[in-house]
């Protein structure tokens, strides 16, 4: 583990990343379904594609959620309470965060991200643009076990998760990692959490399927990933981004098909795909607001307050640790 640290800045490092993607993606595409995690989305350039993807006009999830943090910041702040500390697992550019730390003025933000040098230059720009602000950012894998010993022992954590990233995980590893949060939070901690709302299904179908092709270029990101990173041989234009809205399960699934049969090397291990065999590459399950109190309740919280837009295609939620 590495740590810098300036005035009111401070960075640890405690992500092992590379190793990590070869191991699950040999693993991933060994087995079927074949599958490569979601978080190998965020290298540099996903991360950039993934900020693109959140200024395309069809996906509406962004725009919604800053615009519900902004309507809401005055009753954010009341129920985090005046001494708090801000946890913001996968914090990404920390652009939201700005949305509430004028009026909520924590005594410390803690962003967590798995793409350091991102998370390096976004937590630099908090501690510049808000110097009475205590910034710890450190860079981890969230759903690995993270400390935080330094979060001084007065002040109510408030785990902040917008974005509706709570949507990768099947319902049982949300319950799981909402417990985790709730553990880092403690009793009487808080969560500020967006959820992605279930709704018409040509709404979700546009908003994975951007007729830009950021989404695509984003998914397709994987594949040039293990390129770059791994000693991978993918024909990237013999992939195609397929996104569908699977209604039994809640679900937008993400996938890459492959366009022919074609034979893919990994460092030696070898992957054989015919055509329209699917590489599954995200869920992104949809919510209403009961089913995602029922499984913040199982996770040890409580419901306190659930903001909506007037279309009703968002929800941000403020519970508390029971
Ligand atoms: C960051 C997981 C919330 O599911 O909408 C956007 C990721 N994938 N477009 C989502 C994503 C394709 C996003 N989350």
């Amino acid at each position: 583990m590495t740590k810098t640290a300036i005035a009111g800045y401070m960075f640890s490092n405690e992500s092992p990343e590379s190793a990590d993607f070869y191991r699950e993606i040999v693993d991933g595409l060994s087995t079927l379904p074949r599958t490569i995690p979601p978080k190998y989305f965020y290298d540099e350039e996903g991360s950039r594609l993934f900020e693109s993807i959140c200024e395309q006009p069809e996906y509406y999830p962004t725009r919604t959620e800053i615009s519900l943090l902004e309507k809401h910041v005055d009753d954010i702040r009341v129920l985090a309470g005046s001494d708090c500390c801000l946890v913001e697992p996968g914090s990404g550019s920390c652009e939201k965060v700005r949305l509430l730390l004028d009026t909520l003025r924590p005594t410390v933000y803690v962003p967590l991200d798995i793409s350091c040098e991102h998370l390096k230059s976004a937590a630099a720009g908090i501690a510049a643009d808000y110097p009475w602000l205590d910034v710890h950012a450190v860079c981890t894998d969230i759903t690995s076990e993270v400390s935080l010993s330094f979060i001084p022992a007065q002040a109510t954590p408030v785990m902040f998760y917008p974005g509706s990233s709570i949507g990768n995980f099947d319902p049982e590893d949300a319950v799981e990692f909402l417990a985790c949060l709730a553990q880092i939070a403690g009793r009487g901690g808080g969560l500020l959490i967006g959820v992605d709302r279930k709704k018409d299904h040509e709404i979700l179908q546009q908003a994975y399927n951007d007729a830009g092709g950021v989404t695509a270029a984003f998914n397709l990101n994987l594949l040039e990933r293990a390129n770059r990173e791994l000693d991978a041989d993918f024909n990237v234009d013999a992939f195609e981004h397929f996104a569908s809205y699977n209604s039994a399960a809640g679900r937008i699934e993400m996938h890459l098909i492959s366009t022919r049969k074609q034979t893919v090397n990994i460092d030696g291990h070898c992957f054989d795909f015919n055509a329209g065999d699917s590489i599954h590459t995200e869920n992104s399950y949809k919510y209403t607001d009961e089913e995602f109190t029922t499984l913040a309740e199982q996770a040890g919280f409580t419901p306190c307050e659930i903001w909506s837009d007037s279309d009703g295609l968002f929800s941000l939620h403020f519970l508390r640790v029971s």
